[in-house]
């Protein structure tokens, strides 16, 4: 995707850029932080900017607190399917679940919040991990005319990946902004997710190349 095809009917995704998913954050994701000043500069050339914010309460199912004798980072069964446990994060209203501090925020039409139902993770700007309950995104866009989409933000193998695919899915023009993302990375998910978005028909781009 050149500057010229970044037209109106283009949006920007900005996913979970939060403090938790950040250096000294409860689930850090290793230089989260580094994506803050490339996706302020994207948010330039593209005129519909969308945020979604992690958004759990604390009583959350995905937490690893929240289950008896079960450490972070291991799966459990969940009704819908497989599920990470992860420390507790993102819990709402806490500084760890606000955005960035140097993220530019204002510009934003949209802010999406999900996860916040106690018994389903929300990985996808879409659909919860259910992968059937939709957030209205879709909708929104949709009744916008916005149907390309570049992805950026944390963490490019779980919410950037189920959101990038989801898109595809529903029909999107899905662009990833590679040095706009960074992973977590656990137990070969980085590889595995940049399969599935290449084979689902996700483009790469480098963040330059949006750059005249
Ligand atoms: C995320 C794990 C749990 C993410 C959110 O934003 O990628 N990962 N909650
Ligand atoms: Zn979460």
């Amino acid at each position: 995707m050149r500057p010229a095809d970044l037209g109106g009917d283009t949006a920007l995704l900005i996913i979970d850029v939060q403090n938790d998913f950040c250096p000294g954050g409860a689930l850090a994701v290793a230089e989260g932080d580094a994506v803050v000043p490339v996706i302020n500069r994207l948010q330039g050339q593209v005129a519909t900017r969308i945020l979604t914010q992690d958004w759990h309460p604390a009583d959350h199912s995905s937490f690893a607190a929240n289950h008896k004798g079960v450490q972070p980072f291991t799966m459990i069964g969940m009704p819908y399917g497989a599920q990470v446990l992860w420390p507790t994060h993102c819990v709402q209203g806490s500084s760890g679940a606000a955005f960035h501090r140097d993220l530019r925020t204002d510009g934003a039409e949209l802010i999406i919040r999900k996860g916040f139902r106690p018994q389903i993770d929300s990985y996808s700007a879409f659909f919860e991990n259910d992968r059937k309950t939709p957030t209205g995104l879709a909708g929104y866009l949709r009744e916008r005319g916005l149907s390309k989409l570049l992805l950026t933000g944390l963490a490019t193998d779980y919410c950037v990946a189920y959101s990038a695919l989801d898109a595809r899915a529903l029909g999107f023009e899905v662009t990833l902004v590679e040095d706009a993302c960074r992973a977590i990375d656990m137990n070969g998910s980085l590889a595995s997710a940049m399969d599935e978005m290449r084979q689902s028909g996700v483009s790469l781009c480098a963040s330059d190349s949006l750059f005249s």
